[in-house]
């Protein structure tokens, strides 16, 4: 990342590998708009090319981790606009990143909020964040995952009530459904959530984005063909120096030296 760039709408800092995009646009609640997520996507693709970063955190400044897609952006758009210029397309950048991503959830995380959060490998909630997909109440529906992602993370009946009655749902509730792995008083979620960062920083990229990959594609494939892929990727393990090390260490009751090999 080029020392010093800044952002209209993110604050972009790194810290013991681990490289960490504040969402900021106070004005809007961190709302999406174009310019927050042509940003974000840059910052991504950097942190992605960057051997020193190895994993990445995603959260929001203030009150908000996002409060969703920019209405006001999105009150004058057409069906012909959106459909031909796919509106939203390239929003999903942070799904397909290799490296691992936690999401840390200080606030509002509604609409695009929720799923951009769902985007996300981990989600790690404040007791102040508040979920939800609203879109019902604005006359559309979720466009980014909000159907999907959600109803695989937290079941049919819980996902229908959300979409259909745009309710939202407290930390405590997001964690009972299975959205949320941890729940921390707020003052604590970045410290919480930068302990997780780094011991995971200090694991072996390419065996933890296989990891990453296997997990990712038990929400695609069938039960036998996820099995397959898990099974291949475990064999591919054995390929490398760090799942060797990773064992004699064990063995020879040490830690182990890691070196992305
Ligand atoms: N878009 C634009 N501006 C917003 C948004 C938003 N989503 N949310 C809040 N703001 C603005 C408000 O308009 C207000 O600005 P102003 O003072 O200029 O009027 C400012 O942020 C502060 O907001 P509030 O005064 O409303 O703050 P409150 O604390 O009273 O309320 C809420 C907070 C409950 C979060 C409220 O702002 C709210 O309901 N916001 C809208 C939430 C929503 O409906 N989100 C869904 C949007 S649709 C969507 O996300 C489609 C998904 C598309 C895919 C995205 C892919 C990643």
């Amino acid at each position: 990342l080029s020392t010093g760039t800044t952002y209209e709408n993110l604050q972009v800092t790194r810290d013991d590998g681990v490289g960490i995009i504040t969402l900021h646009r106070p004005k809007a609640l961190n709302a999406l708009c174009d310019k927050l997520m042509s940003e974000m996507t840059q910052v991504i693709d950097e942190f992605e090319a960057d051997n020193d970063i190895r994993v990445m955190v995603l959260t929001g400044s203030g009150k908000a981790f996002a409060a969703g897609a920019d209405i006001k952006e999105m009150v004058p758009r057409t069906f012909q606009e959106v459909y031909q210029g796919n509106f939203l397309s390239f929003w999903d950048r942070v799904a397909h990143t290799k490296k691992p991503v936690i999401a840390a959830v200080n606030g509002f995380a509604l609409g695009g909020g929720c799923e951009l959060a769902m985007m996300c490998d981990i989600i790690y909630a404040s007791d102040k964040a508040v979920f939800g997909q609203p879109e019902i109440n604005l006359g559309t529906i979720p466009g980014a995952g909000g159907t999907q992602r959600l109803t695989r993370a937290i079941g049919k009946s819980n996902a229908m009530e959300l979409v259909l009655s745009g309710d939202k749902i407290k930390a405590d509730e997001a964690k009972q459904m299975g959205l949320v792995s941890k729940v921390f008083p707020s003052e604590n979620l970045m410290d919480e959530t930068m302990k997780l960062a780094r011991r995971i920083a200090a694991q072996s990229l390419p065996i933890l984005q296989m990891a990453k990959e296997a997990v990712n594609k038990s929400q695609e494939l069938s039960l036998q063909e996820g099995l397959h892929l898990e099974k291949r990727l475990f064999h591919s393990s054995f390929a490398t120096h760090d799942r060797k090390e990773g064992m004699t260490a064990f063995q020879e009751k040490r830690k182990p030296n890691f070196k992305d090999e």
